[in-house]
This record gives C-alpha cells, structure tokens and sequence, in this order.
C-alpha cells in the first residue's frame, strides 16, 4: 500500500493565524461589558484562565459562575452572556476589520504556498464565520473564500474543540481521510480535537499557550516565520517553515 500524500492543510484561526485573543476578543469582551454596565472586567492573565473553555458564549457562562456580581438563574445568565457575546463580536469584528490584528509571521507565505503549489486548504475553528470573515477580509482580501477548500466554523460544528466535530466535518467536505491532512494549532485543546478526528498536528505556539503540554503532535515551534526552535529541529538557514517542512513532517507520522 502506497502511504498516504498529504493534499490539505486545515487552519485553525484563533492564536494560529493571528494573536486575535490578547488584542481582540479580551479587549471586545470588556468593551462589551462597559457598553452594558456590567460591573467585571477581565484581566489579561484571567483571559488566559478562561480560555481553557472554548467558545465565546461558553466562556461567559463558565465565568459567571465564580462571579459574584452576575445574576443567580441559570436562565438569566444565559441572557446575559448571549447580549454580551453579541456586542463583543460586534466589536471584534469592528477591531479587526480596521486591519489593527495581522496575520502572525509565516502564515500568508504559507497561504501563497499552498495555493501556488494546488494544495486544499481549510479553515476550522470554533468560532464564527463572520469573525473569521472579519479577520480574513482585512487581511487577504474580499475574495479570502477562493483560496479554502472548506470553512468550518461554529455554525457548523457548534461542539467545540477539544471535541472532533469541527475536523470530521471538515474532512467530510474535503472527502479526504484524516492521514491525508495536517492540521495547524496553537493549543492543547486544539491538538485534542484534530488528534481524536486522527489528523496529525503541527503546533505554532502562540501567546496565552506558550508552555501547553502538546505530546503526539508532529511538530512543536514558536512560529511559521522562522525556523529556530523547533522540535524536531529544522535545518538552521535562515527563512520560514514551508511547505517543504510540513510534507516533511507529514512523512514521519507515526
Ligand atoms: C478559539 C476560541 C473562540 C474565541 C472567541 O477558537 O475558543 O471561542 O476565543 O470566539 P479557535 P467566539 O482557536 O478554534 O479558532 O466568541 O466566537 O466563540
Ligand atoms: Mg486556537
């Protein structure tokens, strides 16, 4: 049997291809409380804390629970965090569609790689579609839905990662088996639910998951723009990780 060539790369968005977190969704979370009077603000260190809880509306309600200020009903929390989740991605996309979030270094290289060479690429994340619109129409052009093969957002998958949905149903659009892809993450949480859809996973570390324990993934770095720090190591020219680095790794899945 002839081993599996690897045809797609599936992108995660939050943290991989841009720092949205720290400079987007934290700052339009408090703006949104602010704009409700609602009387909590999160810090950036408990940010990173409630990341460990995918999805923006998830977050909110897990946070009220330790929050004495929110209101008691389960109910009435859920109307809340919903007002909320609204206005913070309406800010959001307000705050990306200035241009002010860029794609992290590599990642359009990357993008331009792919598409020069015929290989599919697909976006999966738990968030939106019109967040990821946002982000991606600023920063590769109104036309960003060419260049993907399938885009898998929460409308989608509405289980969020670390759970597979969003990666089987991505495979189901691309009609390919888990072999013939790599996913690209920044997270523990991300590398659970590409692993348990049997993707293999390269991790760009990113800045709220700088030290995520990210055993089984088939590679592990600071970032696409360079190719220092990896483990396992990359020769040491200067330049970025490519394509050729990926089919590379891809080749040595267990
Ligand atoms: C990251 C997330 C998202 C964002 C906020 O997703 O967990 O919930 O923090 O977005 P990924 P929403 O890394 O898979 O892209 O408020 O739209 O959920
Ligand atoms: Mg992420």
């Amino acid at each position: 049997l002839r081993p599996l060539m690897l045809e797609a790369i599936l992108w995660d968005v939050d943290g991989t291809l841009a720092e949205t977190e720290r400079d987007g969704h934290l700052v339009a979370f408090n703006g949104a409380f602010e704009e409700l009077d609602i009387p909590w603000r999160w810090s950036e260190q408990r940010y990173g804390e409630l990341l460990r809880v995918a999805g923006g509306f998830e977050r909110l309600l897990f946070d009220m629970e330790s929050q004495p200020l929110a209101p008691g009903s389960l109910e009435e929390r859920s109307a809340l965090a919903r007002r909320i989740h609204v206005l913070k991605n309406q800010r959001y996309k307000k705050l990306v569609a200035s241009g002010a979030l860029r794609l992290r270094p590599g990642v359009r290289e990357l993008f331009d790689e792919c598409s020069a060479s015929g290989l599919s690429m697909a976006i999966v994340t738990t968030t939106s579609h019109g967040n990821v619109d946002a982000l991606l129409s600023a920063q590769v052009g109104a036309d960003w839905k060419a260049r993907f093969a399938a885009v898998v957002c929460a409308e989608d998958a509405p289980v969020k990662k670390p759970d597979p949905q969003a990666y089987r149903l991505a495979l189901v659009r691309l009609r390919l088996r888990a072999e013939q892809a790599v996913a690209i993450e920044d997270s523990a949480m991300g590398l659970a639910a590409a692993t348990a859809a049997g993707i293999p996973v390269v991790i760009t570390r990113s800045r709220y998951f700088p030290d995520d324990h990210v055993t089984g993934a088939l590679a592990v770095g600071p970032s696409l723009g360079t190719r220092a720090g990896w483990s396992p190591a990359l020769d040491a020219r200067p330049g970025k990780v490519g394509l050729a680095d990926i089919r590379r790794w891809h080749e040595t899945r267990g």
